[in-house]
C-alpha cells in the first residue's frame, strides 16, 4: 500500500498528509540554495550575539560564558503598550486587564464577528547556546546541551509565571534557508496571553484521546511505533526520536518523552540529560545526512500555561527541516500545499531509513 499514493493522518493536529512515494525521483532544475558557510570565526566583533558586542538595540550583551538569556530588542509580542514585564517598577498586566470578566479567553470560543481582533500580550526572549558564534548543537558537548535545555526550562517558566501568559513557545530557526538572521546558535521563546493555533489543535486531540481511550495520544503512539521500529531513529530510556508516521517535512522528527508530561520543568536532571543525548543524535544525523549544517525550525509542545492539569499532555518536540535531496535542493510547500494539502514524495520510513544510515558521529569533528 505504502508503494501507491495514499494520504496519512495526523492525530495531534486531526489533518491529513498526501503521500506520493512514487513521485520521489522526478527531475529537478528549480531554486538550489546555498550551502552554509562552514568556516566561522569563535567570535565575531560584528556579531550582536557574541559575549561582550552591542545588539541592535543598543544594549550591550554581558561576557557570558554559557547560556545567555536576554529579552528580545525587537519583539512581536509586549506586555503593555510600551512596558518590559521586568521592570518592577511598571504595573505588571493581569489576565483580568487582559481579558475583563465575562470576556472570552481563547480564540475558538471567539466568534462575534466576521471581522474579529482580540488583543494578544506577551513576552519574547533569544537565548544564545553558547558563548562560541561557531558551535551549533550537535558540536555541543552533553553537559552544555542540556545547560541549553534546563535554560529553556528555567525561561519557560519564569514566563508562564505571569498571570497573563497563557502557552510558552520554545524554537530555534537554524540556517539562511529557514530564515535565520544570524549563525551564532540561539533560540527563542515567544509567550503570549491565548494559545496559538497549533496548541489549539494538539490540546483538542489530546484532551479528547485521553477522555476516549484513558491514556494519552503520545504515550500509545510510541507504543504502537515501538513494535515495528521501522521510523524509530533513536530512543533511551526517557525519550523517543522518530520520523512520524504522518510526517509532512521530507526528514521531520518528533522526540517525545516517554511519559506524559507537560512542561520542560517537569524534567528530571536524568530526563534532561537523555534529551540532550537525543538532541545530539538527531542533529548530528541531520548535518551528515548532506554533510552541512542542516537547516531547520525546531520548538517544543508544552501544555498551556493556564493554571489546569493536563495529564493528557507529552512533552515533545518538532523538527521541520526544509532539505529535500542535498544541501541545495530544498523542499517547496507551494501549488498544492497551500491551496489543498501538505504532500510528500519520500516516505517516511525511507526518511528514517536514511537517517539511520548515516553516521552517530559528527562529520566535522570526524
Ligand atoms: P532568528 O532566530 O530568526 O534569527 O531571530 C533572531 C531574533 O533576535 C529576532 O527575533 C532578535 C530579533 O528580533 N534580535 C535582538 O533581539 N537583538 C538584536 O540585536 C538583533 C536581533
Ligand atoms: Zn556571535
Amino acid at each position: 500500500m505504502f508503494d501507491s499514493p495514499h494520504r496519512r493522518f495526523n492525530p495531534l493536529t486531526q489533518e491529513w498528509v498526501l503521500v506520493s512515494p512514487h513521485r520521489a525521483r522526478r527531475p529537478w532544475q528549480g531554486q538550489v540554495e546555498k550551502t552554509s558557510i562552514e568556516n566561522l570565526p569563535h567570535y565575531d566583533p560584528t556579531c550582536y550575539l557574541c559575549p561582550g558586542n552591542e545588539r541592535a538595540g543598543g544594549l550591550r550583551n554581558p561576557v557570558y560564558t554559557d547560556t545567555f538569556a536576554f529579552d528580545n530588542d525587537f519583539a512581536a509580542l509586549l506586555p503593555t503598550a510600551a512596558a518590559s514585564v521586568e521592570n518592577e517598577e511598571v504595573p505588571i498586566l493581569t489576565r483580568e486587564a487582559v481579558d475583563p470578566p465575562g470576556e472570552p479567553t481563547r480564540l475558538d470560543s471567539v466568534r462575534a464577528s466576521l471581522l474579529t481582533a482580540v488583543a494578544e500580550h506577551g513576552q519574547c526572549k533569544v537565548v544564545c547556546f553558547s558563548p562560541r558564534h561557531d558551535l551549533t548543537l550537535p558540536e555541543l558537548d552533553l553537559p552544555a546541551i542540556e545547560n541549553v535545555i534546563t535554560t529553556w526550562a528555567r525561561e519557560s517558566a519564569k514566563l508562564a509565571a505571569l498571570k497573563f501568559i497563557q502557552y510558552v513557545q520554545v524554537f530555534e530557526n537554524k540556517g539562511a534557508a529557514m530564515g535565520c538572521s544570524n549563525p551564532h546558535p540561539h533560540s527563542q521563546l515567544w509567550a503570549q496571553s491565548r494559545l496559538p493555533n497549533e496548541i489549539i489543535k494538539e490540546s483538542a486531540s489530546q484532551a479528547a484521546y485521553l477522555m476516549d481511550n484513558g491514556r494519552p495520544l503520545l504515550i500509545d503512539y510510541l507504543e504502537e511505533e515501538h513494535k515495528r521500529p521501522e521510523r524509530i531513529l533513536a530512543a533511551n530510556h526517557h525519550f523517543t526520536a522518530l520520523v512520524p508516521f504522518w510526517a509532512v517535512w521530507p526528514f521531520e522528527v518528533l522526540v517525545s518523552a516517554n511519559r506524559p508530561c507537560a512542561y520542560l520543568t517537569d524534567l528530571s536532571p536524568d530526563e534532561v540529560r537523555s534529551l540532550a543525548d537525543i538532541f545530539k543524535q538527531i542533529t548530528t544525523r541531520y548535518d551528515n545526512l548532506f554533510e552541512t549544517s542542516f537547516p531547520y525550525s525546531m520548538g517544543f509542545h508544552q501544555a498551556p500555561c493556564d493554571g489546569q492539569p493536563h495529564p493528557e499532555w507529552v512533552l515533545h518536540a518538532h523538527f521541520y527541516p526544509p532539505l529535500l535531496r542535498s544541501a541545495t535542493v530544498r523542499k517547496f510547500m507551494v501549488g498544492y500545499e497551500m491551496l489543498a494539502m501538505p504532500q510528500r514524495d519520500i516516505t517516511p520510513e525511507a526518511a528514517a531509513e536514511r537517517l539511520r544510515s548515516v553516521s552517530s558521529v559528527h562529520y566535522r569533528l570526524r
